[in-house]
């Protein structure tokens, strides 16, 4: 399945994983590209330091290309963006903000840049600061969001700029896989399946959540801050969306938010935390590894594009 993004990246398969804060850890990172595909070190809230090492544990698993996501409001961003560098990371992903003050530093170090974005204006941006490849994120995700769908949000971004863009948003399998060629996508990146691999070191409560989730099962907090994050409804959306619609401050809120991933990841606590998964989670029943999970996605692609024109 040989495309732009699988030698820009040197990778087998054009199937990225989702830089997930507190889930995309070494161990899965490390799986997804033993089995091909392009694993990548989520940052999150992280300290450099934590960045670092995660990096450094990722080599001892894999001799395959793997990336880093920086999540752009850490703190520590700088410091990340740094680490990238002297590590020798070969691929770097960002969300949740613009990264050009580091594209000069990350292009003259030759990483690959690929920012994850939520617009054509975002795109056209990045492609003019010299980004490699977009990630065309739809608000299906999980976690923070943007408005437009990948359906409509692909082929605007397709159309918009010169360089690869990869599909985001709502896909789980291939037959979402084969959809995103047909927009004009080079790649996907996927995070809801990836999240209940075996290799995943979430905690079970939250996989459960996502294995018995249903079509219609994830809200949007915080559409009135600013900063809307999709996650699967539990106790926290219910008290969290009657605050919000009642007006409350960003404050009043933002206790109900902070810290919640990491509750629902590292202790489970499914009621109180933050469940981030995107609207596909309704479809991701079984559990696989990595390597099955992305024979599996292959296997299904290639079956559905037989014959079209995209596929060689
Ligand atoms: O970044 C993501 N998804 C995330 S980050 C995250 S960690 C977090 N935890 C709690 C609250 C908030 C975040 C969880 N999920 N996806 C990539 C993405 N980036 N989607 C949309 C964007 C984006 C949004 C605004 C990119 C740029 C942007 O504005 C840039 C600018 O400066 O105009």
């Amino acid at each position: 399945m040989k495309t732009e993004v699988t030698e820009l990246l040197g990778i087998k398969y054009p199937i990225i994983q989702g830089g997930m804060a507190w889930v995309a850890d070494y161990h899965l990172a490390a799986a997804v590209s033993e089995a091909g595909g392009l694993g990548i070190i989520g940052a999150g809230g992280a300290p450099a330091s934590w960045v670092q090492e995660q990096i450094r544990e990722a080599r001892k698993l894999t001799d395959k290309p793997f990336g880093v996501n920086i999540m752009l409001m850490n703190p520590e961003a700088d410091q990340i963006a740094q680490v990238i560098v002297e590590e020798g990371v070969k691929v770097v992903t960002t969300g949740a903000g613009s990264p050009e003050k580091y594209m000069k530093m990350w292009k003259e170090a030759g990483v690959r840049v690929i920012p994850v974005i939520a617009s054509v204006a975002l795109a056209k941006r990045m492609e003019r600061c010299g980004a490699d490849a977009v990630v065309a994120e739809g608000t299906e995700s999980g976690g923070h969001i943007g408005e437009t769908t990948t359906m409509a949000l692909v082929p605007q971004v397709v159309d918009a700029v010169n360089i690869p863009v990869i599909a985001a948003g709502g896909i789980a399998d291939g037959r979402g896989i084969a959809a995103a060629f047909m927009l004009g996508a080079k790649a996907v990146q996927m995070g809801t399946h990836f999240v209940v691999v075996k290799e995943s070191i979430v905690h079970q409560n939250y996989k459960n959540h996502i294995i018995k989730a249903k079509d219609i099962d994830t809200r949007v907090t915080g559409r009135s801050t600013g900063h809307p994050v999709r996650v699967i409804r539990n106790k926290m959306t219910k008290e969290y969306l009657k605050l919000e619609q009642e007006g409350a401050t960003l404050e009043e809120l933002e206790r109900f938010t902070l810290g919640g991933l990491r509750k629902a990841v590292v202790e489970g606590d499914t009621d109180n935390g933050s469940i981030m998964a995107g609207q596909i989670a309704g479809l991701v029943k079984e559990e696989y590894t990595c390597k099955e999970l992305i024979e599996h996605l292959v296997a299904q692609t290639e079956e559905l594009m037989k014959g079209t024109k995209l596929y060689e």
